[in-house]
């Protein structure tokens, strides 16, 4: 026995491959594997070639005349029920072929044991025969074989069949293989074959053909096993982790319009959906700033307007200074009876000052700044009843009894302090008008938000579809890498071990 370290090798890597399939659940794989494995571990370096084709084209018979045997049934109606492989001595060495039953037999199973067999096959020779070689089913089917990677030979069989009076053979030749390329299957080898006679028959090119794969560098041996193990990944791939990528990618569809295709595409979609959301946040919070600032300003004229207001003119002023006057403990009105009389001057002069106060309060803060809001309520349509009735309802407290309140017993003594009162007095009825002012600003603010927030609903909601969508892409993404990184790793020692073939083959 020949030494193959390196098939040793591969026999090892497959066996492990077999046993992470199994441990993933896909026993179907790791069962087909295992053909491939016992290849390994019996450094068998033979081609195996399948015939796979429609049923009746001919596949049997062709392995027959091929081999010089008989040893085939044949028949006009689906024969071949199961794949039955045999050894063809080829003048240049062992080949292994296939027979397969027909892909669209009326026989289900049989195309399930066609597919089922397909993972051994290093070659496939696709066999059509004279009348169907453009039906789509075969098209169809030969075109996935060669997206796979597969190695495909075209065969149009039953060339016997061939009239030159219908149509010159040259013209038919060229006729098929422009469909073929058509349809997408270029670069193919094609012949033409019969098991009966014909000027056409290429059977014996076609022999020679695959003999020749019978002596191909040794080296290909493993490169072909981990190639037919490479489809095999591929399919467990399609299986494991199709159905999530699918309904990941289809969520994002949902959601973001588009489906995520590859990395790349994926990659330019979460460009976008983030830019998108990122401009509508940008968006929003400017026309949130300016909506406050306009607020900002608004209040901070309002209340300058309260603050310029004049409500203690010279006279009103008079009236609390001597008012803060009769407070004096030397203060008295009369002899015979002064502690009443005193009290009643002072009584009078509260009033007087605080009636005058109440009354230039109205006139010179209030009502002009109810007008000044009223016409901005009306100006920016905003005049609602309850929005008026709470303008209306802005007032001051000057009651006699708050203005002697506000009155600092121990200060009455000072000289300047009749003054000072009054200027204290205003700054409290200012006080008053602003904390009411500013509590309508606050108000109609928070209204005023809650308006821009309801008219901006729509474009919220396509912000949340696009969050949404993101976190779709992500998990499509994290699906994605798994199946990258799973394919990636046994890739990756597939390929190591069929190039230490070719090292030690080198060296
Ligand atoms: N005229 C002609 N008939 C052929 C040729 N090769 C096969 N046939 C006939 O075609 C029919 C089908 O042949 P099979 O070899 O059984 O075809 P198959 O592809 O193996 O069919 P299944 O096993 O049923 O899928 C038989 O009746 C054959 O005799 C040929 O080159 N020329
Ligand atoms: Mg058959």
């Amino acid at each position: 026995m020949d030494q193959h370290p390196s098939m040793a090798r591969m026999a090892q890597v497959l066996q492990a491959l077999q046993a992470d399939l199994t441990a993933r659940g896909d026993s179907q794989t790791a069962q087909r594997l295992a053909d491939l494995t016992a290849r390994a571990a019996a450094a068998d370096e033979r081609v195996h070639v399948a015939f796979c084709g429609l049923f009746s084209a001919g596949k049997s018979s062709l392995i027959n005349a091929l081999t010089g045997t008989a040893e085939r049934a044949t028949g006009a109606v689906p024969t071949t029920a199961t794949v039955a492989s045999c050894v063809w001595q080829s003048p240049l060495g062992a080949v292994v072929l296939l027979d397969t039953p027909g892909i669209d037999s009326t026989d289900e199973t049989h195309q399930a044991a066609t597919e089922a067999a397909l993972h051994r096959a290093d070659v496939v020779v696709m066999v059509a025969d004279y009348q169907h070689v453009e039906a789509d089913e075969l098209l169809d089917w030969a075109y996935a074989l060669q997206e796979s990677g597969k190695p495909l030979i075209w065969v149009v069989h039953q060339i016997d069949k061939h009239l030159d009076g219908e149509l010159p053979f040259a013209e038919y030749q060229a006729r098929i293989e422009q469909s073929l390329a058509d349809f997408g299957l270029e670069g193919l080898t094609v012949f033409y074959t019969a098991v009966r006679s014909s000027p056409y028959n290429q059977l014996a090119e076609l022999r020679e053909h695959l003999a020749r794969l019978a002596v191909q560098a040794p080296a290909s041996a493993c490169q072909r096993l981990m190639e037919r193990a490479s489809e095999l990944l591929q399919q467990h791939a399609a299986a494991a982790y199709g159905p999530r990528l699918a309904a990941t990618a289809e969520r994002v569809a949902a959601l973001a319009g588009e489906q995520p295709a590859d990395p790349a595409a994926a990659a330019g979609l979460r460009q976008r959906l983030t830019d998108a959301l990122q401009q509508w946040q940008t968006q929003q919070a400017v026309a949130q700033q300016t909506l406050r600032q306009t607020w900002e300003s608004l209040r901070s004229e309002w209340l300058r307007k309260i603050e310029l207001a004049q409500i203690a003119p010279y006279e009103t002023a008079e009236r609390g200074r001597r008012y803060i006057e009769s407070l004096r403990s030397d203060f008295r009105v009369g002899w015979l009876g002064w502690r009443q009389r005193t009290e009643q001057e002072r009584a009078q002069r509260l009033a007087a000052f605080a009636q005058d106060l109440a009354e230039r309060t109205r006139n010179y803060l209030i009502l002009p700044l109810q007008n000044e809001l009223r016409a901005w309520l009306q100006g920016n349509g905003w005049a609602q009843a309850e929005r008026l009735a709470a303008v209306e309802s802005l007032s001051a407290e000057v009651t006699p009894s708050w203005c002697a309140s506000l009155v600092r017993t121990g200060a009455v003594g000072s000289e300047a302090y009749g003054h000072q009162y009054v200027r204290e007095v205003v700054a409290a009825v200012k006080s008053q008008v602003a904390g009411r002012c500013s509590q309508l600003i606050d108000d109609w603010a928070e209204q005023a938000m809650a308006d821009q927030a309801q008219a901006t609903a729509g474009q919220a909601a396509a912000a949340d579809r696009w969050r949404a969508a993101l976190a779709a892409l992500q998990d499509w993404q994290i699906c994605w890498d798994e199946q990258a990184q799973w394919l990636a790793a046994w890739q990756a020692r597939l390929v190591r071990a069929a190039g230490s073939q070719e090292e030690v083959r080198a060296s």
